[in-house]
């Protein structure tokens, strides 16, 4: 696919896999960093800034399930967020003036990595506009063994489904069932390491445990268009202004009308992991 039909198939489906996107090289210097850093989990008892763990996690076998703002620990993954086989794409999509909003690497360890229930980002990350997507940098091989990330083809399009529960409030979770979500034309994002895919903030995605024994390491790279302000957000300025990642800071904010649902959740509580822990209803078995 060429660069404009990557461009209309993201507007007609709301996502795009780019196979091949990082080389050989790239690859193993994300792999190697990633290592890197998940083992600083070795000895941790408890999560803390830079960690989440499984439920099995101990000091002695490590089981991270995040790596939590990776571009704060090593410059490798601000660098990779102007890759020009990502972001050439991701400009076309949102903008020439982009930041990066945020960054994780979910970590799904070999036979007990967790699922994550269907959900939209925008149910979590509502900005004024909507020029925001998600890149998907696979650093490890991804099929759906191990849990690949599947998406909804055209749910991009709405509504926002409802991420509440009556009585619980926020759980960060579609319940499929209640509204009447049909996810059988659902398509699984898979492929080897060094594969991009990216999506639309309104498509509707999930992804099962990992059932294999090999484990699987998505960094996912949140972009803004830089007058896409983050609604819920004591902005710091200058650390705000340091994930600019092309054209100038601005403080002109660009609104657009859109559907936003509240109560937001709390950043205390903003680990999806744990918002979902609450959902009643389960599309994805647990792990084994
Ligand atoms: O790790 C995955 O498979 C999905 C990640 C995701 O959708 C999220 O963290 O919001």
């Amino acid at each position: 696919m060429n660069i404009d039909q990557m461009v209309q198939q993201y507007r007609d489906e709301g996502y795009v896999l780019i196979p091949g996107a990082l080389g050989a090289d790239d690859v193993r210097e994300l792999q190697a960093t990633t290592d890197r850093i998940a083992g600083l989990a070795r000895g941790l008892t408890e999560e803390n800034a830079m960690f989440d763990f499984e439920g099995a996690h101990t000091a002695e076998l490590p089981m991270v399930q995040r790596i939590k703002k990776p571009h704060r620990i090593d410059p490798l993954y601000f660098a990779l967020a102007r890759h020009p086989g990502i972001f050439a794409l991701v400009q076309r999509l949102c903008g020439e003036n982009m930041r990066l909003s945020h960054t994780k690497i979910n970590m799904k360890a070999a036979r007990a990595g967790s699922p994550l229930e269907w959900h939209q980002d925008w149910a979590f990350a509502p900005h004024t506009n909507m020029s925001t997507c998600v890149a998907s940098v696979m650093i490890d091989e991804v099929t759906l063994e191990n849990g690949a990330m599947q998406v909804l083809p055209g749910s991009h399009q709405g509504p926002l489904f409802e991420h509440h529960d009556p009585t619980l409030g926020f759980v960060g979770a579609v319940d499929l069932a209640a509204q009447k979500i049909d996810v059988s034309q659902a398509v699984s994002l898979v492929g080897t390491a060094g594969t991009v895919s990216i999506h639309h903030p309104m498509t509707l995605h999930g992804s099962g445990a990992n059932r294999s024994g090999r484990q699987r390491r998505i960094l996912f790279l949140e972009y803004a268009a830089s007058d896409a302000f983050p609604l819920f957000y004591d902005v710091d300025w200058e650390e705000y202004n340091s994930r600019l990642l092309s054209g100038p800071a601005t403080s002109e904010v660009r609104t657009e009308p859109s559907v936003i649902k509240l109560p937001f959740p709390s950043r205390a509580g903003s680990s999806i992991y744990k918002a979902q822990a609450h959902a009643r209803s389960r599309f994805f078995d647990k792990a084994a």
